[in-house]
Parts: structure tokens; sequence; C-alpha cells
């Protein structure tokens, strides 16, 4: 039997030293942006995690195979792979017998990094509730509920049925946990009216409520949610209608299930003149930050 996946040297053994690590995902990277803005953040990001006291794993599918540790060169041809898919969960095992090379959502990502071994994971947005479309509802819910990983994000996007996507998390066990704020971050936008169940001021915290959940035996996962930086938000007031334009041609052009997503977003950028990637930009960095923040927090408290 071939392997499960496989774990980097450098993974492997920071693993095993106990020293913090943060995963990263590459759906990002083949469907999030275009290239090579899609390499230049991945690896910003990763930098930012370095920097930090942390090491940053990115997780993807290479040949078919799930790889958690992509080197730089890896990423490199993955960003260049017009081919590459879009793997969530119900794609792992199809991948392997494609044997192409694929970009991994916070769902498939969740489930390789902390079986691995991986404690943290730093996205952008998860994935939801689609509005409008309420039997739409990402992988990424469901792999929360069920994998005990810590998802550092800047919410999920108002393009998604955001009191929907907090009900299901509800139900499911999932503690969403605000960094800094009371307020459930819109991903663009910094408000959304929604409240998180719990703010927390500094690292330890979410470490503590991940030894907590672990003590008692939950298989849930933590959701931290981290507001884009002031400066780079694009206000909600400014995000809708171009949400609602966007949504209306997805329907329009019969854009559905995995393509959904990513046509979204790529339309955004244009109607907003790149300026929702400059917020998405500039929240990935940061979340990596705070990702890399608990990731030290969690060896220092395991000493
Ligand atoms: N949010 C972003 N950019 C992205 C995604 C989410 O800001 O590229 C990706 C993530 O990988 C997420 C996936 O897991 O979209 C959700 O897709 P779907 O709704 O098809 O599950
Ligand atoms: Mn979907």
């Amino acid at each position: 039997m071939t392997q499960e996946f496989t774990v980097s040297s450098e993974i492997r053994a920071a693993l095993d030293a106990g020293h913090p690590t943060v995963a990263l995902e590459t759906a990002l990277i083949t469907h999030g942006f275009a290239y090579p803005a899609s390499v230049k953040i991945t690896l910003r990001m990763a930098q930012a995690i370095r920097r930090a006291g942390a090491l940053p794993a990115v997780v993807g599918i290479w040949q078919g195979h799930p790889v958690v540790g992509l080197s730089d060169p890896q990423i490199e041809a993955l960003a260049q792979d017009n081919a590459a898919g879009k793997v969530s969960v119900r794609d792992l095992p199809l991948m392997s017998v494609r044997g192409s090379h694929g970009g991994t959502t916070v769902a498939a990502t969740s489930v390789l990094a902390q079986r691995a071994g991986l404690r943290v994971f730093a996205t952008g947005g998860i994935g939801g509730v689609h509005r409008g479309h309420p039997e739409d509802v990402s992988a990424d819910l469901p792999v929360l509920a069920s994998t005990p990983i810590i998802v550092v994000c800047a919410g999920a996007k108002s393009l998604l049925d955001l009191p929907r996507t907090l009900e299901y998390l509800e139900t499911w066990g999932v503690p969403v946990v605000g960094w800094q704020t009371e307020e459930f971050p819109a991903f663009y936008s910094r408000a959304s009216g929604l409240k998180v169940d719990f703010r927390a001021q500094e690292a330890a915290q979410v470490a503590a409520i991940y030894a907590a959940q672990r003590a008692q035996s939950l298989r849930q996962g933590l959701l931290v949610t981290v507001p884009v930086p002031a400066a780079d938000e694009v206000p909600a007031d400014e995000v809708e209608p171009l949400i609602a334009q966007a949504v209306a041609e997805a329907t329009a052009q019969g854009v559905s299930g995995k393509d959904l997503t990513p046509f979204i977003l790529a339309r955004m950028v244009t109607l907003s003149a790149s300026r929702t990637r400059l917020a998405n930009e500039s929240l990935l960095v940061n979340n990596a930050v705070v990702a890399a923040k608990i990731a030290v927090a969690l060896s220092q408290a395991a000493r």
C-alpha cells in the first residue's frame, strides 16, 4: 500500500522536537489568486510565520499524493499548473488515481495537517453555507466539527450566509473565538453584526481552550477569527453591491458547486479594482502571524 501522505523531513523534525508549526493551504494558490500573486502571497505568509518563531508547512497534492511541507519549487510548479484541481476531502482519493497536482481547501488541509500532527492552520476565509443556496454547505464545516485543529481565519466571506454558517458551527460544537474582538469578522470587512462565542486577548488563551478541548475528549476543531487589518478593509457597504452582482452573474452563467467560490472571488477582484485582493493579502499575512503566535503558545504550554 502506498503511504497515506508524505511529511517533509523539515516538518517531521520540527514536530518530533515540539517546535511550533503552522499549516498553510494551497487552494488559495490554485484557485484563490492568479499567478504569480499566488506564489508571492504564500511565501509572504511562510516568511511571516518564520519571523514569529514557527515553521510553515504548506499542504497540497503533488502528482496525486498528499504532501505536508511542499518545497518552494513544488509551490511554484503547483501555481503554474493551470490543470491543478481544487481538492476538498471527497477529492483526496480521486486525486490518488488521477495522479495530478492539486490545491487543498481548508477541509482537506485540516484533515491532512491534523493527521500529520500539526495543531494550527492559517487561512483566509473558511467556506460555509452559501447565500440563497442553503443546500450548498462547504466541506470545511463538517471537517471543523470532526478535526481537532485550530483554524485561524478572517471569518467567512459575506458572500456566504453568515448567520447560517454560525448556526452550523454551533450545532456541531465548534467554538468560535474572536481574536481581540467580540464580533465575527466578515473577511473583507471587520464587521458583520454577529457575535463570537469568546473574545481572546492573547495566544495563551487560545492554547488553553485547545488544551481544554483535548482534555475533555472533544473531537471538534477551534475556529479563531481575526479581523482584517483596519487600513486594508473594504467596508461592508462597499462589498455588498459587488457580492450581489457577482452572485447574480454566477447564477446567470450557471456556475455552481466547487467552481462557485473561485468564480466569485475572481469577479470581486475585478469589480473592486483589486481592493478585495489587497484586503485578502493583508488578512492572510495577518492571520499567519496570529497562527504562529498560537503555535508558539501551544509549544510553551507543553514545556
Ligand atoms: N476563502 C478565500 N479564498 C479561497 C477559499 C476560501 O478567501 O480560496 C477556498 C478555501 O480553500 C476554502 C474553499 O476551503 O475556498 C471553500 O470552497 P467551497 O465553498 O467550494 O467548499
Ligand atoms: Mn460548495
